[in-house]
């Protein structure tokens, strides 16, 4: 539809960020200063940035879990910890990092950058961003309040049956996880649906979906994901707090319930879930590290459809986490056959990023060394991961160190190196302020040290037949040496990730001031000023090809993107509609404005939980109720709210 057939033609002009369209748009789409302001914001820079932070604050507490583990397990018949208190801390490890860390930081990313990569100025719901964002903050708080009552999660991350039955587990600690595990659920199904409708509706114009950067077809394979995978743990979390509080029997053997049942629920969901947060972060590389390679990605095409294509698989090697199970042999040869299968496309990928590195004229800067760091890791990540493939080798290898081994290859090279480049790649853009790179690149070689010190011997541990979740061990079985290492390189890497910490904080104020677009990147985000304004464009760009900002050295197709001159949009909140393929401009949205209920909502929703950890089952139901209050005050039609459009244009 071309843009005269508007019912109103918002007018295509020239304007920069110093003219008066600029400052108007500015009164229009600015967050109140304070603590009003600090509450209300839907501004998707503002929580994106929040994200991250809360992520990594996240990511700490988990690290702090982790070092006590390695001074535990560093020596023989340690007893720093009660084997009940290992348990615990070993569980809320785990659910820290996959959880409340891994996920959010890259949904953090995602949050900040779509609205800048896609040319528009916010995500489709502001709202509903800042909904996810605060049931996410009161997931993680809800899960770790298990601690104040010394009843954290203990059965791990994937938390089988029947140990996690009132039977074996009568105090509260499976409540919290199943609880906090459908309240999480919540903020993400919210997050996934608001990103999908992102990208399909509100692209700039020109920006058909061949031209959409990678980062962004990461996030929505996994946003689609993440709707067809949650219902499966919410169900059995649901299923399994309704054994321990109703004396229901989905899980209990003796009642004839399937304790196996769990597992197969579990990991429909988890398996997809490790691409889910690994597929945006390998988009991160896929974005990024063409920057530092002066050139275009190779094979953008292979990739996304490897990214698509391991979502899809992603959904159909669930088993290979129960091999040791005694299910079917027919079962175990198909699930072993598409574990193998499944790696191909990433190994594409591989290729794919290795090529790019080749024929570029590569920059080394910090992000790039994470970035290439991470493709190393990546492989040996993988290779443990196509070993534990075949169903022999994982008989032998299953719940041993081998096992912990290649998932921290696979979750720390695949996730913390790419989230750390990102995040030297676009602090200065959420800033105004660069990172310091010299104390980067220390941060990058020792955290790569400490971390291959950490845990390749832990490969070692495994084959000699050390088991994963034992608080301690004897003397005399050959597992003494490898702990010690794996102990102080787990240390180094500590280090290394505190030195990124500090890095942060002293660059915030003092870090060298970054410009619009301090490593001339080809994406739309860098066409804005650093840190953008809150209405992100002053004009809305019209995209031509993959790289808007390369094409006069590229020649891309010939396009001719036009990003300071666009389509005026400043009559109130607005943003633009486009079509799902083409992105051909469709209507005008009128955007919401600050407000409370999401914060409400999510108050009240996860009072709501507590009261049912508590049997308060009167106080849930008042919550539930002032919930549904909340969402009326959050949905009112506002006035403004599509029908202010001046029509005189
Ligand atoms: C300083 C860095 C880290 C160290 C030293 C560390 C150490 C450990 C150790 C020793 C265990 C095994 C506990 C046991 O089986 O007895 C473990 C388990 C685990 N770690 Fe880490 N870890 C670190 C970072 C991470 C990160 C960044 C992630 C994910 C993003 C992660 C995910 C996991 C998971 C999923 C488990 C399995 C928990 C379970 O068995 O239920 N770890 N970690
Ligand atoms: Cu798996």
């Amino acid at each position: 539809m071309a843009v005269g057939t508007y019912e109103r033609a918002p007018t295509l002009e020239r304007a920069d960020y110093a003219s008066p369209v600029a400052s108007e748009l500015e009164t229009i789409w600015e967050t109140k200063p304070g603590i009003g302001g600090w509450l209300s914001t839907v501004d998707h820079k503002e929580l994106g940035i929040r994200y991250i932070a809360t992520a990594f604050a996240f990511l700490i507490l988990g690290g702090i879990e982790a070092l006590v583990m390695r001074v535990q397990l560093a020596r023989p018949n340690l007893s720093l910890l009660t084997p009940e208190q290992y348990n615990q801390i070993f569980s809320m490890h785990g659910i820290t990092m996959i959880f409340l860390y891994a996920q959010p930081v890259l949904t953090g990313f995602s949050a900040y950058l779509f609205p800048l990569l896609l040319g528009t100025r916010d995500l489709a719901f502001p709202r509903l961003n800042a909904f996810s964002y605060w049931a996410y903050l009161a997931a993680g708080l809800f899960m770790y309040a298990s601690f104040l009552v010394a009843a954290a999660p203990n059965d791990g991350w994937f938390n089988y049956a029947p140990y996690s039955l009132k039977t074996y587990n009568p105090g509260p600690n499976m409540d919290f996880y199943a609880l906090g595990m459908i309240l999480l659920g919540i903020s993400t199904t919210a997050g996934a649906i608001n990103f999908l409708v992102t990208v399909l509706r509100t692209r700039a114009p020109g920006m058909s979906i061949n031209r959409l950067p990678i980062l962004t077809w990461g996030t929505t394979t996994t946003s689609v994901g993440i709707l067809l995978s949650m219902p499966a743990v919410t169900l059995a979390c649901f299923m399994l707090w309704a054994d321990r509080q109703f004396g229901t029997h989905f899980f209990d053997a003796t009642a004839r319930g399937q304790p196996l049942l769990w597992q197969h629920l579990f990991w429909i969901f988890a398996h997809p879930w490790v691409y889910i947060i690994v597929l945006p972060a390998m988009g991160i590389v896929s974005d990024a590290l063409p920057i530092f390679c002066r050139r275009p990605l190779v094979g953008y095409t292979v990739v996304v459809l490897g990214t698509i294509a391991t979502m899809v698989m992603g959904f159909g090697v669930w088993l290979h986490h129960m091999f040791a199970t005694g299910i079917p042999f027919i079962a175990l040869s198909f699930f072993s056959g598409a574990s193998f299968v499944i790696t191909i496309p990433s190994a594409v990928a591989v290729f794919a990023w290795v090529a790019t590195i080749w024929t570029g004229r590569p920059v080394i800067t910090t992000a790039f060394l994470f970035f290439a760091g991470f493709i190393s890791m990546f492989v040996i990540g993988g290779v443990s991961g196509v070993m534990t493939a075949s169903v022999a080798a994982d008989r032998q290898l299953t719940d041993t160190y081998f096992v912990v081994a290649h998932i921290h290859y696979v979750l720390i090279g695949i996730n913390l190196f790419p989230v750390i480049g990102g995040l030297f790649v676009w602090f200065p853009k959420m800033t105004g302020r660069m990172l310091n790179e010299r104390l980067g690149k220390w941060s990058f070689w020792i955290i790569l040290c400490g971390f291959n010190l950490a845990f390749l011997p832990m490969h070692w541990t495994g084959l000699a037949g050390m088991p994963r979740r034992i608080y301690t061990y004897q003397d005399g079985m050959g597992w003494n040496t490898v702990n010690l290492v794996t102990s102080i390189g787990a240390f180094f890497l500590a280090l290394g990730i505190l030195l990124v910490l500090i890095n942060i904080f002293l660059s915030v104020r003092n870090g060298a001031v970054a410009g619009p677009n301090p490593w001339d990147g080809p994406t739309l985000e860098w066409v804005t000023p650093s840190p953008p304004p809150p209405y992100n464009f002053a004009v809305i760009p019209a995209v031509a090809s993959r790289h808007p900002l390369w094409e006069d050295r590229l020649r891309e197709g010939m396009g001719h993107s036009s990003v300071h001159r666009g389509l005026v949009l400043d009559d109130g909140k607005e943003m633009l509609a486009t079509t799902v393929l083409d992105a051909e401009p469709d209507a005008i949205l009128k955007m919401p404005e600050d407000s409370y209920s999401p914060l409400v909502v999510a108050v009240v929703m996860t009072a709501g939980f507590a009261g049912l950890l508590l049997h308060w089952w009167v106080f849930s139901g008042i919550c539930a109720w002032l919930m549904f209050m909340g969402l009326l005050v959050w949905l009112w039609p506002e006035p403004k709210l599509g029908q202010s459009a001046r029509w005189d244009r």
